[in-house]
């Protein structure tokens, strides 16, 4: 019985114009994953595209071969297979007409909707680009500079630099052979990815600071990002996932949960954990999804009554009473 992924690799082998999309909001795991896919099967002599319903942010639009991917929709009727990177369904990918195809799905996220017709997840592996260079060995292909760079972009960012809990010695040895065989310094990568801020951002970054507010002895935490803090900063969408590792960097905080606000009444909420503490059992009763230590959601309604909802939850589950 042949496994998911050589599943797929049979499908890919067998098919003729393929299509790669990522999720909204992508980030530099799911374009890094992307990259290196797309690559792969143009060494197979594949007719190969990737289209993402959303423009990535800066620095991940950076990544090499960034500029190949085309923004908008997969329309009806014009490939032999869908290549979905972290998760299949249109909530999450953004894409309209997958009802028309025959879809693959390759994530990380136990969470993942398995609506494709093949879903390949593996919630062990600490970032996507683990399982591209997975299916890469199983497709024989030659681990490019350009294919070694985009994975390795992968897993440092999911990894936080190999901080985060899902930091593997599978995943270490991913990234050493990466270094080897694309001859890059990982400098290189990490000066990409997290030395190439504008100074707005980092502006943007203490005012969101400002909001932070401390509750069940400082095991919480809760930020707040402002529409109008963009518009005073002439910036346009913005990375914010440093944000959460700096907050969550602070002694004693377990859990820090983020509110971005994007109208009114209406925030996208991060959160981040560390211990026992699951970000993704809070984030699934919101209808979100995501990881042990990293999960998010969308919350319409009342700031001050989310924070409250979201208090009374994490202290049930720190196994304390509010304050
Ligand atoms: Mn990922």
């Amino acid at each position: 019985m042949p496994n998911v992924k050589d599943l797929i690799c049979q499908k890919i082998n067998s098919s003729e114009r393929i299509v790669i999309s990522s999720h909204i909001r992508p980030d530099a795991d799911s374009i890094g994953s992307g990259l290196a896919l797309l690559e792969m099967l143009n060494q197979l002599k594949k007719n190969a595209v990737y289209i993402n319903a959303d423009d990535a942010p800066s620095p991940v639009n950076l990544l090499p071969g960034y500029q190949l991917i085309k923004k908008g929709q997969i329309y009806p009727g014009k490939y032999d297979l869908v290549l979905l990177i972290e998760g299949c369904e249109e909530k999450r990918s953004g894409q309209k007409n997958l009802e028309h195809y025959f879809t693959v799905n390759i994530d990380h996220h136990s969470t993942s909707a398995l609506v494709a017709k093949l879903n390949w997840v593996e919630p062990q592996a600490a970032a996507v680009g683990e399982m591209i260079y997975a299916l890469g060995k199983a497709l024989k292909v030659k681990f490019t500079r350009q294919i070694a760079f985009n994975i390795y972009a992968a897993l440092i960012s999911d990894t936080g630099s190999f901080r985060y809990s899902n930091t593997s010695a599978r995943c270490l040895r991913i990234a050493a052979e990466m270094v080897q065989v694309g001859k890059f310094k990982p400098n290189e990568v990490s000066d990409l990815l997290f030395n190439s801020n504008p100074p707005e951002k980092i502006l943007m970054l203490t005012k969101v600071l400002n909001t932070m507010e401390f509750s069940l002895n400082n095991r919480l935490v809760f930020i707040e990002f402002k529409r109008n803090f963009l518009n005073q900063l002439n910036l346009n969408e913005i990375e914010t996932e440093d944000i959460l590792t700096i907050v969550r960097s602070i002694r004693d905080v377990q859990v820090v949960i983020f509110f971005k606000e994007l109208d009114d009444d209406y925030f996208r909420v991060s959160i981040r954990s560390s211990g026992i503490f699951s970000s993704k059992k809070i984030a699934l009763k919101f209808d979100g999804g995501g990881h042990d230590h990293a999960a998010g959601f969308f919350y319409w309604g009342n700031l001050q009554k989310g924070k409250e909802e979201l208090k009374a939850m994490v202290a049930l589950e720190l196994g304390q009473c509010t304050e």
